[in-house]
């Protein structure tokens, strides 16, 4: 009562607000007025700030709060009435005919697609002390995540308006969604680079705000430890991209320049643009409202699983279920094995990998109902078995891939398998924890994520009739890994197998210790003997014919130990570098018809 003086209306409005909601202990220990004043002020500012960026205001955040909290103390199962199912899907195999035409048909669509990059995450699993979409995707050329994505989407939409000369060009669009954490150093990285070669006004950043942490089951909001006039508060999730997407008009805007589709994918997978095109296919083709982009799945594995959940009342959704809920499901729903593995050798649900294509109309009328909130979820960490007291503070959590819990029966849900060599290698555990995954599962490390790179490439240009020597195994940062040999293009050389396919004929052969770096767009490999290192670039006009022998002493992959600190970080939490020795390197530098032949 006598700290009113010093605060605005407004100010009051929301102590009031608060005060209702339960939250006295907010303001129990504010001195008198004269003593702390700003301090007391900058809490309701920010009160302010969480009011307005969550869907309904904090009221509706404590009410969902106090539903899900009691919830979670009663040990109540989601999945209450739920019998799971295997849902119907598309299951690709790379190269082939059916794959095939679902790329070329993907290309098509791909002018008419908005891409949208989830990247609020810090990445605390990786322990990487910069973005995570600065990290060299490989570090044969340094490319970041970010260039990588970037110069993909560009050469996709390229590669679509050549297909349809008549259509108008469109200015494909990227949305980036950062946080706190992760929103000056994109901005940054982006403007250092001029956009990586997009126009500005292609790329818009949405930033997502932090919500409240709770101190305990009744959602009363935790002060920061450290600040006794600040609400503490945490990452709210992935999910709240729908939402921030909604808000910020872009959805309509998308729909009024004809677009149709609306691509979501994380900070770190350097694969996903070459399941991209056959997926986009795959949605056009079966007219899917949601794509879920999956990969074959080993029972038990540490990815969700997408299963159909049908309700006793009627109700049927086809959704992500985490690996740790999927497998106690099947078993109170009359598979007592639980999780297994088929006659196939894998899980009969495709492992989640969180990449969704959705179709812009139907999105925007589910959003148009919604706000874009998504089902949330706590996870409190309780200090024992009565659960009344928390280890930490908790908060309300949201993931993108639960969009579809929303939808009626009626919209149409799917997915498309493909292999995990071509779709799946992301960067999320730190060396330590990585050299600790049980053999034969995916480490998921810096390591791991680059060598993938090598291996995707050197597998489609051997599908394309290139012979390509055998991998060899390796340990770097305690991980066993195949080293392929380095091969590595830009997106504007292929984003199709036939495009690869076109570019490579003859006889050609790549030793395992070689590197071929591709960086032009019409270099065509032909008769090429590689023992050895070869980077060829080249401008748009120029048409460039490679082929003979190249043979020298090459680049290789060194090891390196991960604490060697006079190396920088992106390069230790590999474990191991390349050292540049000796190679064939040219650039064309002036349209024309060149032939290298060393
Ligand atoms: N992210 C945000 O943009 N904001 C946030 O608040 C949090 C994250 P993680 P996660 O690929 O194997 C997901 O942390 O959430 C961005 C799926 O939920 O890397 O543990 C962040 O920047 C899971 O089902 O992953 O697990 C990053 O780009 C499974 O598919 C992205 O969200 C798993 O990914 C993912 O964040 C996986």
């Amino acid at each position: 009562q006598k700290n009113l003086s010093i605060l605005s209306p407004q100010q009051i409005e929301l102590g009031k607000m608060l005060l209702e909601l339960g939250q006295v202990h907010l303001f129990e220990h504010w001195p008198d007025p004269g003593l702390d004043d700003d301090d007391k002020k900058a809490l309701l500012d920010q009160v302010l700030v969480l009011n307005s960026s969550y869907p309904g205001g904090l009221s509706s955040y404590i009410k969902t709060a106090k539903e899900l909290l009691a919830d979670s103390k009663a040990g109540k199962n989601p999945f209450d009435g739920f019998t799971p199912s295997v849902p119907s899907g598309e299951i690709l195999t790379f190269g082939d005919d059916n794959f095939i035409q679902y790329e070329e048909m993907g290309v098509k669509q791909a002018q008419n697609a908005a891409f949208v990059l989830v990247a609020g995450g810090l990445g605390e699993r990786l322990g990487y002390n910069g973005i995570k979409v600065a990290l060299p995707m490989e570090t044969t050329t340094g490319t970041c995540f970010l260039q990588h994505y970037i110069e993909s989407i560009l050469s996709l939409s390229e590669a679509s308006f050549k297909q349809a000369p008549g259509e108008c060009r469109k200015d494909v669009p990227l949305v980036i969604m950062t946080s706190d954490d992760t929103h000056e150093r994109t901005l940054q990285l982006l403007e250092a680079h001029n956009y990586f070669g997009m126009k500005p006004t292609q790329v818009k950043l949405l930033k997502q705000e932090k919500v409240a942490c709770l101190a305990d089951n009744d959602a009363r909001l935790a002060l920061d430890p450290n600040n006794k006039y600040r609400i503490q508060t945490k990452p709210h999730g992935h999910g709240d991209v729908h939402a921030l997407l909604y808000s910020s008009g872009l959805l309509k805007e998308w729909k009024d320049t004809g677009l149709r589709w609306v691509v979501f994918f994380q900070d770190t997978n350097g694969l996903l643009f070459k399941a991209i095109p056959a997926a986009l296919g795959v949605s056009a083709t079966k007219e899917y409202h949601v794509n879920s982009l999956a990969v074959p799945r080993k029972a038990k594995e540490a990815i969700g699983g997408i299963t159909k959940l049908t309700h006793t009342d009627g109700r049927e959704m086809v959704i992500n279920v985490e690996y740790n809920q999927l497998d106690p499901l099947l078993r109170a729903t009359g598979h007592p094995d639980g999780d297994v593995n088929c006659e196939t050798g894998y899980s009969p649900y495709p492992g989640n990998i969180n990449q969704l294509i959705l179709e812009l109309g139907p999105y925007i009328d589910e959003l148009s109902k919604t706000g874009g909130a998504i089902k949330e979820f706590v996870n409190p960490k309780y200090k024992d078995s009565t659960k009344t007291e928390f280890k930490s503070s908790t908060r309300l959590e949201c993931m993108m891939q639960d969009y579809p819990k929303t939808l009626s029966p009626s919209a149409r849900v799917g997915f498309t398998v493909t292999d995990t060599w071509l779709a799946y290698a992301p960067v999320k555990n730190n060396p330590e924890d990585a050299a600790k995954v049980p053999k034969g599962n995916p480490y998921h490390s810096a390591t791991s994520g680059e060598m993938a790179i090598y291996r995707a490439n050197s597998m489609i240009l051997k599908e394309a009739g290139v012979k390509v020597d055998d991998p060899v195994t390796q340990v770097f940062n305690g991980q066993e890994v195949e080293v392929w040999s380095r091969i590595v293009w830009k997106p504007k050389w292929a984003v199709t197998f036939n495009d690869v396919k076109s570019k490579v004929s003859g006889n050609n052969s790549v030793s395992q210790k070689s590197t071929l770096v591709i960086k032009g767009r019409d270099i065509c490999i032909e008769d090429l003997e590689l023992d050895g290192a070869l980077i060829v670039d080249s401008v748009d006009d120029a048409e460039v014919k490679v082929g003979g022998s190249v043979c020298n002493k090459g680049w290789s992959v060194e090891r390196i130990d991960k604490d060697s600190t006079e190396l920088p970080e992106e390069v230790r939490i590999r474990g191991f570098k390349i050292i540049k020795t000796e190679q064939v390197q040219q650039f064309y530098d002036e349209p024309g018809k060149f032939t290298l032949k060393p």
